[in-house]
């Protein structure tokens, strides 16, 4: 009965299929551990969820450097094990959204395999390059650091924005835009609801001429935004408006809110767009070189894009991010830091993505070793740094801290052999003895369950979803918000901070608090509440 799209009412789930829940006990999460966990899902509340790739994958870049877009990771299971996710979760009205990374493939895609031919076919669908006196042919650096370029064995190079397993398709060659179409056109008919577009905002590149001055992402002015861009997402979405009612939501990298309203304009190339400018507050220039959390950065942060942007991608962890319970909230505080931050995600304009484990406030592993780690990106950077003589011990430090296999380890079902009964692929955090489903939904309190009471408190009040939202006056590292429906008004007053804030409060109609009580003048640490009738 809202004037809202499903997409904007929904409350999305990411899962990191890889990590999820293993049933044939190989270690690997698999789709039927998914179809699983759907009775969890919808226990919990959430209408969507979006997959992290299952396609056929080479694994160098865990799913994100596809082989077979028709088929599914023989590790995960079949294309019918898939269909029956697609049908369970219809039952349960849970729609599912499928990653599509349409800015590379992997380098044992059968069309990379032929475009290593000149001759091919298949030449035009990746970018190669002769050399400049046998060295690379432009400047440009990576997002895994160090040289865009390949050389291959004939002498010429061939361009990877991530790793050198990750060639870039040439998107101005026609024909790469139609296999794309081709692809949706048959996980649409599958019964899916939407894509998560990979990176989808530089894959056209417009000239290949050496990038001016930046510290990352030299050559970026080249390929970022570009107007092709523009016109190649607006044609793949148009192609299917007609007959589908399914959504797009892409990951546009290094964005601002006027970047995002022309993603998001009429024209209606993307529904949603995840903008990083909030992830990044704890960093200077990237992410692996951090500075101390402030709350008040987050907060500012947040107030630009909600009040810049109409209908913001709302999320503070995915696969990419480690972990966000510590990083925006204290280790002395788990459970206040959790359901603070959950309160702040479901009650923000926008649709909300949790992602799996955020659920019960999972943490970050505590890694000793770098043969831990399993991420290509881990890897890379660690040989980057250290061709660069950066000393071991403070490279490990930052890789620790930054590594996004933080939010890789596997899903916390019990407390012990929930996830598998084998080794999985990826160490389990040994802190699942604390932080885990089955222990949560016995507690009387625990982050689970009052993630379970946000998302029904956000269904339950018109306001927190369609509402318009105006922030209030507050003490520092506070945040405060009206979200207004009609003659119904919502106060969210969040306590960002570790410290007791003053701040003078109405005690009555509460719809949750993440405290037993409500004092009169102050907040307490990381206290998050939703008062009803407004001020
Ligand atoms: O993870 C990052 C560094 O923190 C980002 O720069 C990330 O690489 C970027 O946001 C693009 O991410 C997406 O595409 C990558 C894949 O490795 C990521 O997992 C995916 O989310 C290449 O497909
Ligand atoms: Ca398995």
């Amino acid at each position: 009965d809202m004037n809202l799209t499903w997409w904007q009412q929904m409350v999305c789930y990411q899962v990191y299929p890889r990590s999820f829940k293993d049933t044939n006990n190989d270690g690997i999460g698999d789709i039927n551990g998914i179809i699983e966990k759907l009775d969890y899902l919808s226990w919990l509340g959430v209408n969507a969820i979006w997959l992290s790739p299952v396609y056929v994958s080479a694994n160098d870049d865990f799913g994100y450097d596809i082989i077979d877009y028709y088929d599914i990771n023989q590790e995960y299971g079949t294309l019918d094990d898939m269909k029956r996710l697609i049908e369970k979760a219809t039952e349960k009205n849970i729609k599912i959204i499928m990653d599509l990374v349409m800015n590379h493939t992997s380098d044992e895609h059968p069309w990379f395999i032929e475009s290593k031919d000149p001759n091919s076919a298949y030449r035009d669908y990746y970018i190669y390059k002769e050399g400049k006196n046998g060295k690379v042919p432009n400047n440009w650096t990576g997002f895994f650091g160090g040289s865009v370029w390949q050389k291959t064995e004939r002498g010429d190079f061939y361009l990877h924005l991530f790793s050198h397993k990750q060639p870039d398709l040439n998107f101005k060659n026609p024909k790469v835009k139609e296999e794309f179409k081709k692809i949706m056109a048959f996980w649409l008919d599958l019964g899916i609801a939407g894509f998560r577009c990979d990176v989808c905002n530089v894959f056209y590149k417009e000239s290949l001429e050496n990038g001016k001055f930046r510290l990352v992402l030299k050559g970026l002015e080249h390929y970022h935004q570009t107007k092709r861009n523009h016109e190649i997402l607006q044609e793949l979405k148009q192609a299917f408006n007609k007959d589908y009612d399914f959504m797009m939501v892409g990951e546009t990298v290094m964005i601002n809110p006027k970047m995002a309203n022309d993603l998001l304009s009429t024209e209606k190339e993307l529904d949603l767009v995840f903008s990083f400018e909030h992830m990044e507050t704890d960093q200077i220039n990237n992410k692996w070189f951090k500075r101390k959390h402030r709350p008040e950065r987050l907060i500012k942060a947040l107030m630009k894009w909600q009040t810049q942007v109409d209908w913001n991608a709302n999320y503070f962890e995915n696969h990419d991010q480690p972990r966000s319970v510590y990083r925006f909230g204290d280790k002395r505080y788990h459970y206040y830091s959790a359901t603070m931050l959950s309160t702040l995600l479901l009650s923000l304009r926008g649709t909300p993505f949790i992602y799996q484990g955020q659920e019960i406030g999972m943490t970050n592993f505590d890694f000793t070793q770098m043969d831990q780690f399993k991420d290509t990106e881990s890897k890379r950077i660690y040989e980057i740094g250290r061709k660069l003589r950066i000393p071991k011990k403070y490279l490990f430090k930052m890789i620790k801290t930054s590594s996004r296999d933080n939010a890789r380890t596997p899903m916390q079902w019990d407390t012990s052999e929930g996830f598998s009964q084998a080794v999985p692929w990826l160490a389990i955090n040994p802190n699942q003895k604390d932080i885990n489903v089955k222990s949560q939904m016995i507690q009387e309190k625990s982050v689970l369950k009052y993630y379970k009471k946000m998302i029904n408190v956000r269904k339950e009040n018109k306001p927190l979803v369609e509402g318009t939202i105006s922030f209030i006056k507050t003490p520092k590292g506070v945040l405060g918000f009206e979200r207004t429906y009609q003659d119904k008004k919502l106060l969210v007053v969040i306590n960002l901070t570790n410290k007791v804030k003053k701040m003078a409060l109405h005690r009555s109609q509460i719809l949750i608090n993440n405290y037993e009580t409500v004092l009169k003048h102050k907040l307490m640490p990381y206290q998050a509440l939703i008062i009803g009738g407004g001020l």
